[in-house]
């Protein structure tokens, strides 16, 4: 774990009995197939890495609870997977989300091409405050790197998104860049919230970006039956 950043995970606040939290805050991780996405919510959450994992099948989510800026937040982080026929419905997966990971394989070019889809697919879907970060994953494979930095800098600058390079086998990076993306939620929300209290709520938006309060598990559990209902209805 990593102190400087301040973070404590979910385990620590249930040994202690305490569990306060202020904030849950969604966070959808998307990209092509086999790029690291389980692999880097699984260094994240339980920094854990599996060099033999399997495909994700369906959807499934993992959480961690830290502190940033004096506030307790619930980082409740869903993977699906960049196989198209085994990905969950697209709205419902979406639905809710105040960030985004979006994930390519550095030494896989085709991976980086296809991230343009994935905006598009977000712009699509998702609330249009949703903050995106792009992922470069595996930057541990120096000598196999297929896309320069500066190719994936320059894109997310075009799009608007954060960008940084990782590497779930090693660590680097990796709670730094999840920091920085729940960081950057917080600080939307907080300016919508204040908005809100001033009277200069435009509506809707504040809604979608509060974060929730409510039961998180039974609400996550709620949307994945509901995706399962609904793959099941398009098949
Ligand atoms: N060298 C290296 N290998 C990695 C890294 N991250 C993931 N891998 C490997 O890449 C493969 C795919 O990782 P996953 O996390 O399962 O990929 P995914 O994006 O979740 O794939 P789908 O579930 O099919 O969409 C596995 O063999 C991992 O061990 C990394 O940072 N470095
Ligand atoms: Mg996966």
């Amino acid at each position: 774990m990593n102190q400087e950043m301040n973070g404590v995970d979910t385990d620590s606040y249930q040994e202690n009995g305490y569990e306060k939290i202020d904030y849950v805050f969604k966070v959808v991780v998307i990209g092509d197939s086999a790029v690291g996405k389980s692999q880097l919510l699984s260094r994240f959450t339980k920094n854990e890495f599996c060099f033999d994992s399997k495909s994700t099948i369906g959807v499934e989510f993992q959480t961690r609870t830290v502190t940033i800026k004096g506030k307790v937040i619930k980082a409740q982080i869903w993977d699906t997977a960049g196989q198209e026929r085994y990905r969950a419905v697209t709205s419902a997966y979406y639905r809710g989300a105040l960030g985004a990971m979006l994930v390519y394989d550095i030494t896989k070019r085709p991976s980086f091409d296809h991230v343009a889809r994935w905006v598009e697919e977000l712009r699509a879907h998702a609330d249009n405050s949703i903050v995106i970060t792009l992922i470069g994953n595996k930057a541990d494979l120096v000598d196999l790197r297929a896309v320069p930095t500066e190719d994936a800098i320059e894109f997310a600058e075009e799009q608007g998104l954060f960008f940084s390079e990782t590497s779930a086998l090693s660590g680097d990076n990796v709670d730094t860049a999840f920091f920085r993306l729940l960081e950057e939620i917080h600080g939307v929300i907080s300016k919508k919230n204040l908005e809100c209290v001033n009277g200069k709520s435009n509506g809707g938006d504040v809604q979608a970006l509060k974060g929730s309060k409510i039961d998180v598990i039974s609400g996550a559990e709620l949307e994945i039956s509901e995706m399962k209902k609904l793959s099941a209805c398009s098949c």
